[in-house]
């Protein structure tokens, strides 16, 4: 064992038996235990300022019930909550996700992340995460608006535009913060920025919804650009049907990459020479009507039930749809079919074991905390419209999103350069380590 993984064993066992059978958040602090703390040990200011174990720690985690009735009248009860991790360098910052499978484990990973993504973007954002276990499959769109509204009911006296700003996650997209912006401005009897995410109508900005799928793509030009390469021809895989998934297929698709691949639960759908435009917005109208995509009426593009997008032979992969989907077997075949880069849309799609294939092979991964980060920084860039409540261009936000994420790629990649190789996630978790470290110690013991 060498002496990361002895510090890092350390400090996991100091977290105490409460995180035990956290195993995502964990998994998420692990990863930056690695890559930090040899820093923070060989440093004494920062060891006693315990800085990791701060931001490990989150601020609060509230907890609540969310009441709601369903249409015949039913009572559910489910339950809700919000992490706020750290706001030490802005008013906490993250997304809301509603899916059976959301936990306290989640959520405190999800916040863990989002703190270092937030420092990458170079923006006043702290970190939080929230969401309930509530399943949207099924539910009609009233259910969905009484869900919405009694969420908010809940959540309301603890968010504002310069306290915690949520924005959305898996299943919470324009129209769930529609309902909930609604109710946050009833509830709270005033009118601003408490979410982003919004709708153009309403004080949203251009291209929040294009932003995350987006910004994946930005990143990965920009690695390619370091080696005098593009995106032309490049046969790309895509995992998830979703928000950050159909982005950046669109975007890839732009840029004259061969999207071969979108997925979802059921299973992947396949295109050889590529996916056109048309099939991509097919997919999203899909998606948003609660329908499958296992018919495509497009030639040369077919439904191959449980089949996973990463054994189309990619030459890049991009999992989009959640944490854990790519697992070891997946990984080894990406190696072995010759994949260069595997980059993050969905927050920790990797399992462990696949980081492990993925890091003793030649292919490039770039973690989410640097490769999605564009859907909050455009987040960030919603709040400041509406304070100074005015609203950018479609342009001017894309063409601020470039640079931003050539501004994180260039972060990443200064502090992630050992022996002529960008090691990305190094670089990621180092650099908002530090950021996060200057203020935690500027700020005192709180
Ligand atoms: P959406 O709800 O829009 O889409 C999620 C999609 O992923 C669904 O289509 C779902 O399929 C699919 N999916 C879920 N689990 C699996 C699986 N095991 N295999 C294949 N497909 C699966 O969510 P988003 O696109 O917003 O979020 C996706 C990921 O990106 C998440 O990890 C999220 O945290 C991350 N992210 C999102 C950001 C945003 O701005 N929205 C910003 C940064 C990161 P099905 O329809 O069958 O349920
Ligand atoms: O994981 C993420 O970065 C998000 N879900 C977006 C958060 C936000 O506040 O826009």
């Amino acid at each position: 064992m060498d002496r990361r993984d002895v510090l890092t064993n350390a400090f996991v066992d100091e977290l105490g038996s409460h995180t035990r059978s956290q195993n995502n958040f964990i998994q998420a602090v692990r990863h930056v235990a690695r890559d930090v703390l040899t820093i923070e040990k060989n440093d004494p200011a920062l060891s006693n300022a315990k800085v990791l174990h701060r931001l490990a720690e989150p601020d609060r985690i509230l907890s609540f019930r969310v009441t709601w009735e369903s249409d015949t009248g039913g009572v559910n009860i489910n339950r809700g909550w919000r992490v706020q991790t750290s706001n030490v360098i802005g008013p906490y910052k993250g997304g809301l996700r509603f899916h059976p499978t959301v936990s306290v484990d989640i959520l405190k990973f999800l916040g863990f992340e989002q703190c270092f993504k937030n420092a990458l973007t170079g923006l006043p954002l702290g970190g939080a995460k929230g969401g309930s276990d509530f399943d949207p499959r099924g539910r009609t769109e009233r259910e969905i608006m009484r869900f919405c509204q009694a969420f908010m009911r809940e959540l309301a006296p603890h968010i504002g535009p310069d306290r915690d700003v949520p924005a959305g996650d898996i299943n919470v997209g324009p129209r769930e913060i529609g309902y909930m912006f609604g109710a946050w401005r009833k509830f709270a009897g005033q009118y601003d920025g408490a979410l982003t995410g919004k709708g153009l109508s309403y004080g949203g900005s251009q291209m929040r919804v294009e932003a995350t799928g987006y910004s994946l793509v930005y990143f990965i030009q920009a690695m390619l650009e370091q080696n005098g390469r593009d995106l032309a021809g490049k046969r790309v895989a895509i995992s998830g049907k979703g928000n950050v998934a159909t982005h950046a297929a669109l975007k890839a698709q732009e840029a004259g990459a061969k999207v071969i691949t979108l997925s979802d639960t059921s299973g992947t759908l396949y295109a050889a020479d590529g996916m056109s435009r048309d099939l991509i917005c097919w997919v999203q109208q899909r998606k948003d009507a609660g329908e499958d995509i296992s018919a495509p009426k497009e030639k040369g593009a077919s439904f191959e039930s449980n089949a996973v997008p990463w054994s189309f032979e990619p030459e890049i992969a991009l999992p989009c749809a959640t944490q854990n989907e790519l697992t070891q077997i997946m990984a080894k075949d990406l190696v072995d079919s010759g994949t260069e880069i595997v980059a993050e849309g969905a927050n920790m799609p990797l399992t462990d074991d696949a980081l492990e294939v993925l890091n003793a092979s030649d292919v490039v991964h770039a973690p989410g905390k640097a490769a999605n980060a564009g859907g909050v920084a455009v987040s960030g860039l919603e709040m400041s419209q509406n304070s100074y409540r005015r609203s950018m261009s479609a342009q001017e936000v894309d063409n601020a999103l470039v640079g931003l994420m050539k501004e994180i790629h260039a972060r990443v990649a200064e502090e992630g350069t050992q022996d002529g190789r960008i090691d990305y996630a190094r670089g990621a978790n180092i650099a908002g380590y530090r950021r996060l470290a200057q203020a935690i110690q500027a700020q005192g013991v709180l």
